[in-house]
């Protein structure tokens, strides 16, 4: 494959953009070499810059269940778009996506509307401080909640990918109220709560962990995070950012039959445009400006473009929602047909995936479920794997320690296509170790 136009971007980007790129994980870091410059994508394929086509397991990372450009969404954009891109005040559209969560998400009564999930996951803690009255927040290690300053300690995705999990910047005051536990080690949990139990406002965590590679919880491990939260009054915040309307219609939370008391969305709300959200029960919402003493605000929060990206994106999984077992099925080949590779290559891995997100962990271990456990992956033998894989056309995560996102548009040929690459890729790989 040809990489010449993407070579010249990145030396162009790179002169006016860190890193040339907004983003840290797409500078290709984790994996070596020069990232790719994308012009179009369409269904499961990307186009790079350089006309090389690709079928795509990044999805944006997540929001595009439905593939690139799916036409609900592309048409809801186009229609809006002509009648203003921002008012800065309120809009009947706003209720419409708070109605469509709210009755798909079993733990919201309300919601508010804001930008990214970092901005979610921010307005999300400082609401559980301002209800509980409390200052400490109890997260994982290996948890990405976006790059606010309580959680940028012992991080995930990027900060992991670059061995800077704390990183440079945040105050030790921020730092110093974030207390951090183990994930799907309930002893580390309880431990905290034996000593700052009447202190801790909220447990954050992702229900299944997706920013280490994805883990999964254990069977006893989110009860009993509802358990000792309940016990002490602590609020628990599912950071569903991910696992939102990816996992079911109604989260994480909703596979699981855990009620969070919080819980923060983005990605497949906004159908791949900038939006993410945060909610909750009538009660703790109404602590939120103006109704309550927790002040948070945005003039873009709520833009009608990417509001009606995510009308479209919900109604469109909310009607067909058969979706989610065929997604768990083809992810379920995917997953289970790579492992059987690797072992026929001599490379040992697990593959750990749930409804349509996955990580291939070339790990030593029997499994992956912990921060531990997922460390101990070559990462090296990942970077090779990977860029054979690209050069075979086939665009993965860049980077050992983020979810393959696999969507509707992923059709049995891109599969036993992807199979077929990756077999080759595995021998190579295998055999010249
Ligand atoms: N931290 C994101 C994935 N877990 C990557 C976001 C991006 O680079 O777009």
């Amino acid at each position: 494959m040809n990489f010449t136009n993407s070579i010249e971007a990145g030396k162009r980007a790179r002169n006016v953009i860190p890193g040339g790129v907004n983003s840290p994980v797409r500078a290709f870091k984790g994996v070596g070499g020069d990232p790719v410059f994308f012009a179009k994508g369409q269904g499961s394929r990307l186009t790079d810059i350089d006309g090389n086509s690709y079928i795509d397991y990044v999805g944006a990372w997540g929001p595009l269940i439905l593939g690139h450009a799916f036409p609900l969404v592309v048409e809801a954009v186009q229609k809006t778009v002509t009648d203003g891109t921002a008012f800065g005040a309120p809009t009947e559209r706003e209720s419409e996506l708070a109605e469509i969560i709210c009755s798909m998400v079993p733990s919201i009564g309300m919601i508010r509307l804001v930008n990214s999930g970092t901005e979610a996951t921010m307005s999300a803690a400082r609401l559980a401080r301002g209800f509980t009255g409390r200052e400490f927040i109890v997260k994982f290690e290996g948890c990405y909640h976006g790059h606010g300053d309580s959680f940028l300690i012992a991080a995930g995705s990027g900060a992991l990918t670059f061995g800077i999990p704390d990183s440079a910047g945040v105050t030790s005051a921020a730092a110093g109220t974030t207390l951090v536990a183990q994930y799907n080690d309930s002893e580390s949990v309880k431990r905290i709560f034996h000593e700052y139990g009447d202190r801790i406002a909220a447990v954050i965590v992702e229900p299944v962990a997706g920013n280490m590679g994805v883990i999964l919880p254990e069977m006893t491990f989110l009860p009993y995070l509802r358990e000792i939260t309940k016990k002490y009054g602590a609020l628990l915040i599912f950071d569903e950012v991910m696992t939102g309307f990816r996992l079911s219609a109604g989260g994480a939370q909703e596979l699981f039959g855990i009620t969070p008391d919080i819980t923060t969305l983005g990605k497949i709300i906004g159908g791949g445009l900038p939006i993410a959200a945060y909610g909750g029960s009538k009660e703790i919402m109404s602590y939120v400006a103006p109704c309550g003493p927790v002040y948070q605000a945005g003039t873009l929060s709520g833009n009608p473009i990417a509001v009606a990206a995510g009308i479209a994106m919900l109604k469109a999984l909310k009607s067909d929602l058969s979706i989610y077992k065929k997604l768990e099925k083809t992810t379920s080949h995917l997953a289970a047909s790579l492992e059987k590779e690797c072992r026929s290559a001599g490379i040992l891995c697990v593959c750990n995936h749930i409804g349509s997100m996955m990580t291939l962990f070339f790990n030593r271990n029997k499994s992956v479920m912990s921060y531990n456990d997922a460390i101990g992956s070559d990462k090296e033998l990942f970077g090779r794997y990977f860029h054979a894989m690209l050069e075979s056309g086939i665009y993965l995560p860049p980077s050992q320690f983020e979810s393959w996102f696999i969507s509707s548009a992923h059709s049995h040929d891109d599969i036993e296509s992807t199979l077929a690459k990756s077999k080759d890729v595995l021998r190579k790989i295998g055999g010249a170790r």
